[in-house]
C-alpha cells in the first residue's frame, strides 16, 4: 500500500482554510480513500488548552513561550501522524509550521530562531496556500474576539506567508467561491495522491 500524503492548507484567517479541509476530507472519503483532518493548534490536548486560553485573552504568555508551545503542540502530534502516513491514510492538514513562523515573526520575532523548533517535523507533500486580501478577508463577516484577530496584525503575517512561500507551494486565489477552490483543491489532491500511487507501483523494492 502506498504512503498516505500530507495535504496542507495554509493562509490567513478568513481564508477559507477550514471551509475547504472539510470538503476536502469528505469529498476524499467519498472517492474511497481513507482520510483524516488535522488541525493546528489541535486545543483539546494539554498543550493545546494553554494555547486556547492565550488566544481567547484569558492566560498572558511571552511571545517565545507561546510560540514554543504551537511548535510543541505538532510535536506531540508526530507520532501518530506519522503512523497514520505509514497506513496509508491521507492527512488533511488545517494549518501547520508555516502559521507558526508566519504569526510569531510578525509579532517581532526572529525568522530563523521562529523557525528553529519546528525543523524535524513531517513534511507536507503538498502545500496549499489560500490567498486573500486583508481587506476581502475582513469583509467575511469581520473578525471576532480572538488576539490575533487585528487588521495590522493580519496583513503582516500575510506578508510573512509570502516570503516563506517556496516554488513548490500552490497558491489559490481565495477570492474565488467556495465551489471553485473546492474543485481546484480537489484536483490538486488527487493529482498528488495518484502520484504517491504510482510511484509505489514503479518501485522495484518495499
Ligand atoms: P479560515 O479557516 O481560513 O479562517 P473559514 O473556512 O472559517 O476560514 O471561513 C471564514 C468565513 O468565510 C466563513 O464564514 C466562511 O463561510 C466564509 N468563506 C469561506 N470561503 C469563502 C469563499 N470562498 N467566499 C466567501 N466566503 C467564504
Ligand atoms: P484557528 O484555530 O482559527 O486556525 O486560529 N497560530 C497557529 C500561531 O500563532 N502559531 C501556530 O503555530 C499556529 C498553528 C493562527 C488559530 C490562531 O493561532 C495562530 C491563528
Ligand atoms: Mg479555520
Amino acid at each position: 500500500m502506498a504512503r498516505g500524503r500530507f495535504i496542507l492548507l495554509e493562509g490567513c484567517d478568513r481564508a477559507g482554510k477550514s471551509t475547504q479541509c472539510a470538503m476536502l476530507v469528505k469529498a476524499l472519503q467519498e472517492r474511497g480513500h481513507s482520510v483524516e483532518l488535522c488541525k493546528f493548534p489541535e486545543r483539546t490536548t494539554t498543550i493545546g488548552q494553554m494555547i486556547h486560553a492565550y488566544l481567547t485573552n484569558s492566560k498572558e504568555l511571552d511571545d517565545k513561550a507561546i510560540h514554543l508551545l504551537f511548535s510543541a503542540n505538532r510535536w506531540e502530534a508526530m507520532q501518530a501522524m506519522k503512523r497514520k502516513l505509514e497506513q496509508g491514510t491521507h492527512l488533511v492538514v488545517d494549518r501547520y509550521a508555516y502559521s507558526g513562523v508566519a504569526f510569531s515573526t510578525a509579532k517581532g520575532l526572529d525568522l530563523k530562531w521562529c523557525m528553529n523548533p519546528d525543523k524535524g517535523l513531517v513534511r507536507p507533500d503538498l502545500t496549499l496556500f489560500l490567498d486573500l486580501p486583508t481587506a476581502e478577508a475582513e469583509r467575511r463577516g469581520g473578525f471576532g474576539e480572538e488576539r490575533y484577530e487585528k487588521r495590522e496584525l493580519q496583513e503582516k503575517v500575510r506578508e510573512v506567508f509570502l516570503r516563506l512561500k517556496a516554488k513548490e507551494w500552490v497558491v489559490v486565489d481565495a477570492r474565488k467561491s467556495i465551489e471553485a477552490m473546492h474543485q481546484e483543491i480537489l484536483n490538486e489532491a488527487e493529482q498528488k495522491i495518484r502520484e504517491g500511487e504510482q510511484a509505489k507501483e514503479d518501485a522495484l523494492l518495499e
